[in-house]
């Protein structure tokens, strides 16, 4: 019996779709379900503020966006990984090297999770991190400026799913690779030698406690499985991090029978104090790799781009007490610490149980070995000496849990479409509500860190259905505004998204709100082609290179007429914004050019390449409407022929 309805959900997962309440009556989620204050609780009044800033990943838009809650209102597109024409991010000169790879100029991914830096596990509201899945990146986010400040790729990966999770003073951002893959560098190998050569890499990638730059300080060499996703310890387990894993039965083809075949899984607890320690005494070892790493500078405006060659790598073979696997119930995706940090939460999305593990217990099982063999060298812990105890029935599907910093814990079900509130130390089911529809990840405001704001949770919907106005074949992504001040979580508010939206966080808007930074200072410009007043505008030629040291203000161009360029020239124009007033961008762009237009924020100077196609006189003009005499800002460049 039980074997059947594990297997039921298995097909109900993989088949993607298996709705508890079907969308015929989603329409009709009337009264009951709806608080009666929904309006007043999500209305923002016209020039008020909202309360949170939602950090929201895009998914397979390669970008964040930047929410209000309660309100649901789109503030802002962060593009992180990729090109984005309405600002120039990954087609001006200055920002392409962000999107240089190992492999070239790389200017798409696909984005999971959102990581928010802490102090002391505390949201502190300086930076945002954000994978890239496909072409295995970290970007950091500046909070101060909404800018990708910094990328870097990960060598020894594939699919960099299991990323970025941040320790609680943000020392590091984690990730483990989704792949198994042979290292880098000796990497042609058959796949059938999964067994033998593919590793499950896992990076630690430090972060500088005052400039925030990243760097990849070394890599845990684990057994081939696939890491999912992962929590650092805080309070009395800082110094461990929780991963969950899947294809443990280490198949190179994930079908059903290959795969998710063991009733149980794992998660892996890594030390990685000790870690610290084992590379102290010089246990590791450099290997070849390569990858890029990039860094946005804000005094020349410009990014740079550097290829790096060796990784550090720790064999977990030579560094025991470092690593253990706690079998977890088939399949898990989600892995969450509690906000004390006693508790690790896993959740096996094809078992019908949330599996909840003790910090003490796992310490204790470990001083006295009561382990059940080992996975490749690698302790396995005893479910029941390191389990605090399971959930029981508590909906179908678990994917992801969030803290209410009240001792509760919310868990959104995909498969039955719902979130379930249950008490940590009890184990009960206090309330459960229904999400429109298939909720993926879900947030609390701080849910993931020490000190929970709560008071909503928000569902990110994998379907939509009919919930809003159709617009063809492909409907928005779709948010849940719930509150959770009470002890029955009342929906609130539905709201579209941008992209799909995987995990997100949400910060008091009062943590950020006083770093926003509003001007970039033109005396501090020190990009290579400012032109600082107009009196330093020029057109200088080098070769077959033009470049125009331009400026704009309110509301022309110097120098807005050109001449001189020659058919076979690349030109550049250098466009420095000598406004000095917060939000008044100018935007510029020139008819036939092969990038998209640049928006150049006062202070700041952006550089936009043209390879002229025709002889003749091109137009160029300011793309932003900045004053009366916008549509008079405006110019031509003459090219002759060679
Ligand atoms: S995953 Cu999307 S629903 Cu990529 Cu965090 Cu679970
Ligand atoms: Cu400048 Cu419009």
């Amino acid at each position: 019996m039980k074997t059947n309805i594990i297997k039921g959900i298995a097909v109900a997962v993989l088949a993607g779709g298996f709705f508890a309440c079907k969308p015929d009556n989603a329409g009709k989620n009337g009264g009951s379900e709806i608080a009666g204050d929904a309006a007043q609780k999500v209305y923002v009044a016209p020039g008020k503020h909202d309360e949170f800033y939602n950090i929201v990943s895009g998914g397979f838009n390669g970008q964040l966006s930047v929410v209000g809650l309660p309100s649901g209102r789109v503030f802002r597109i962060i593009p992180v990984f990729s090109q984005f024409a309405e600002n120039g991010w990954g087609y001006s000169e200055e920002t392409k090297p962000m999107l240089n790879t190992s492999h070239g100029f790389v200017p798409w991914d696909d984005s999971h999770h959102v990581a928010l830096s802490t102090t002391n596990g505390e949201h502190d509201g300086r930076w945002a991190f954000i994978n890239g899945n496909n072409t295995p990146r970290i970007a950091r986010v500046s909070l101060s400026t909404f800018r990708t400040d910094e990328i870097i790729e990960l060598p020894n990966s594939g699919g960099n799913h299991s990323s970025p999770f941040i320790t609680a003073n943000t020392e590091y951002a984690v990730a483990g690779t989704r792949f198994s893959v042979p290292p880098d560098a000796n990497a042609d190998v058959p796949i059938s030698s999964f067994k033998q050569n593919f590793k499950g890499y896992i990076s630690f990638v430090s972060i500088d406690k005052t400039t925030g730059h990243m760097g990849v300080k070394f890599q845990l060499k684990t057994p081939g499985v696939s890491f999912d996703l992962a929590r650092a310890g805080k309070g009395k387990s800082d110094g461990w991090f929780f991963f969950s894993c899947y294809n443990t039965e280490q198949a190179a083809s994930l079908l059903e029978v290959n795969a998710s075949q063991k009733d149980k899984d794992f998660i892996l607890a890594v030390n990685w104090k000790k870690a610290e320690e084992y590379l102290a005494q010089g246990k590791g070892k450099k290997e070849a790799a390569k990858y890029a790493h990039n860094v946005y500078d804000e005094k020349t405006h410009s990014a740079n781009s550097t290829i790096l060659t060796e990784v550090m790598t720790l064999d977990p073979k030579e560094c025991p007490g470092m690593l253990y696997f706690m079998p977890c119930p088939k399949s898990p995706h989600g892995c969450d610490v509690d906000p004390t940090g006693s508790y690790i939460v896993g959740s096996g999305k094809l078992a019908a149980v949330i599996p909840v593990f003790s910090f003490d217990k796992m310490q204790k099982a470990i001083a006295s070995k009561t382990f059940d063999g080992d996975f490749d060298g690698i302790p396995v812990l005893k479910y029941d000496a390191v389990l605090h105890g399971e959930v029981k029935k508590p909906g179908l599907g678990p994917l992801h849990t969030e803290f209410d910093g009240q001792g509760n814990a919310i868990t959104s079900f995909f498969v039955s479409s719902e979130l379930v509130k249950w008490n940590i130390e009890k184990l009960e089911v206090l309330d459960r509500v229904p999400t429109y529809y298939s909720v993926g990840h879900l947030c609390i405001p701080g849910g993931p860190t020490a000190k929970p704001h709560g008071k909503y949770v928000i569902a990110y919907n994998k379907i939509t259905k009919d919930r809003y106005l159709p617009t063809g074949p492909e409907l928005t992504q779709s948010a849940q505004l719930y509150d959770i001040s009470g002890d029955k979580m009342k929906l609130l508010l539905d709201f579209p998204t941008i992209g799909e939206p995987h995990y997100a966080e949400a910060i008091p808007a009062s943590l950020v709100e006083k770093n926003t930074k509003k001007i970039f200072k033109l005396e501090e410009n020190n990009h290579p082609y400012v032109a600082k007043g107009e009196k330093e505008t020029k057109v200088v030629r080098k070769g077959n290179e033009v470049h125009v040291y331009m400026t704009s203000i309110r509301s022309h161009f110097t120098p807005d007429n050109i001449e001189g360029v020659k058919m076979g020239d690349e030109v550049f124009f250098h466009v420095t914004n000598l406004e000095q007033d917060w939000d008044v961008p100018h935007g510029f762009a020139v008819r036939g050019a092969q990038n998209a237009e640049i928006l150049i924020m006062p202070g700041e100077t952006s550089t936009l390449r043209w390879k002229p196609t025709k002889v003749g006189v091109t137009p160029m003009y300011c793309t932003d409407f900045c004053s009366a005499l916008h549509q008079e800002m405006q110019g031509y460049v003459r090219v002759s022929s060679a």
